[in-house]
């Protein structure tokens, strides 16, 4: 009831940290062009195959953006379409089934509706059926203006495989779809090719196939590729188009594409013995990149900071000078001075400055080597515990119904 969303408030009221001055509204007014990369881990960038890279592309945008190499997932089940509820939401999705699923017309105050009242129109680009993973429910509870689906886009038996329409297909329709979207938009494009089981025709494979016993990791390096070069063309023709020097890109990764079932395969590839808990977790980090053009082409960063998609939504309404106190939201804005860095993973798992936590074990998180739990992990175990279990409870209860900013919750 109310009662319990009083106590969550307070708990998230407790934990907001200030924005940063100089970053707060940085990007005000611009366009957003958000990209959701299919099963796009971070340990494939600045990486070769056989003497080439697999993300050139990727490669050289972190070096004209701000790139966060200590990102986490925190998806579950619901795979892409938990990525989708944490950036919208700041929420976490639920430990078993999609969330999409279960709770698709809760109250929710999504990004795309409260960036209404900053003049924002709001679109979703995705080549597959508006049902898949309940989209077209849920976007309507998110408030998203238009769902540009499988029906929007012109697919051939020439510009698709696999799972529909190719990837470089997609971005070129895209973009001339997003030409037709009244300004400022808040844009989020989901893309497919690079995605289990990883296939291509023989067109688009621009580098060799690895040589391991996974099929599935040989291929996975491939479409990475398609995919890298997909988003090379995306940017150009946003260029051409006048949709580049007015917006902020932000890429993301939604969720790990190779599972622990191919670890002998990526164990070689990294070149270690084996893949230990340490590293399952590690593996966890999915690319998270911002790109404001005139300004981090500029002054690019590497940000180290232990961050988690949770994190997006604050971060990215600060950038466009939108203000979150009194927000329920359980992430923090990446630029803020006072963060807590931390990131806890939907299975309980977490990652603080100095540790890795997973089930019973503890690693220093900067050696890999197993430590002592003791006044090193326990400590923060409570706070991934109430992360999680405060998250579950607004979702469960259908609390945000109770909420109303301008009243904000009686205390
Ligand atoms: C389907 C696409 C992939 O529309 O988003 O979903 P996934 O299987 O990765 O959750
Ligand atoms: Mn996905």
């Amino acid at each position: 009831d109310s009662d319990e969303l009083v106590e969550i408030q307070n708990y998230v009221n407790a934990n907001e940290k200030e924005p940063s001055e100089e970053m707060f509204g940085i990007a005000k007014d611009r366009n957003v062009i958000f990209v959701s990369l299919e099963s796009t881990q971070s340990f494939v960038l600045n990486e070769t195959l056989n003497g080439k890279e697999i993300t050139p592309f990727l490669n050289d945008l972190i070096n004209e953006s701000y790139y966060f190499e200590n990102f986490y997932h925190q998806t579950e089940q619901g795979k892409t379409s938990d990525s989708e509820f944490i950036v919208a939401n700041s929420l976490y999705p639920l430990g078993r089934g999609s969330v999409f699923f279960t709770n698709s017309e809760n109250e929710y105050n999504a990004t795309p509706e409260i960036l209404k009242d900053y003049g924002y129109y709001s679109a979703t680009f995705h080549a597959n059926n508006a049902t898949f993973w309940n989209r077209d429910i849920v976007y309507d509870s998110f408030e998203v203006d238009t769902f540009f689906d499988i029906e929007s886009y012109d697919i051939t038996p020439e510009n698709s495989f696999g799972w529909g329409l190719k990837d470089k297909e997609f971005f070129e329709q895209t973009v001339d779809l997003m030409k037709t979207l009244p300004q400022p938009f808040y844009s989020y494009s989901i893309t497919l090719t690079n995605h289990f089981p990883f296939e291509l025709e023989e067109e688009d494979k621009l580098i060799d196939e690895y040589d391991s016993n996974s099929e599935i990791f040989n291929r996975y390096l491939q479409t990475v590729r398609y995919q890298d070069e997909a988003l090379k063309r995306f940017i150009e023709k946003l260029k051409e188009e006048n949709l580049y020097e007015h917006s902020i890109i932000v890429l993301m990764g939604d969720h790990y594409g190779i599972s622990e079932n191919h670890n002998e395969a990526l164990a070689q590839f990294l070149g270690k013995d084996e893949i230990t808990p340490y590293d399952t977790i590690q593996l966890q980090r999915v690319p998270f990149i911002i790109h404001i053009p005139g300004l981090t082409d500029q002054h690019p960063e590497l940000i180290s900071d232990i961050s988690g998609q949770i994190d997006v939504k604050p971060t990215l309404l600060h950038l466009l000078g939108v203000d979150t106190s009194d927000r329920i939201q359980f992430g923090q804005d990446l630029f803020s001075p006072d963060r807590t860095p931390f990131a806890v993973l939907r299975n309980g798992s977490f990652i603080t400055e100095d540790y890795i936590s997973v089930s019973t074990l503890c690693y220093d998180r900067k050696s890999g080597e197993e430590i002592e739990r003791e006044g090193t992990c326990d400590v923060y175990e409570d706070m991934a515990h109430d992360e999680l279990s405060f998250s579950d409870k607004i979702i469960y209860g259908d609390l945000l119904r109770f909420y109303n900013k301008e009243e904000s919750v009686e205390e």
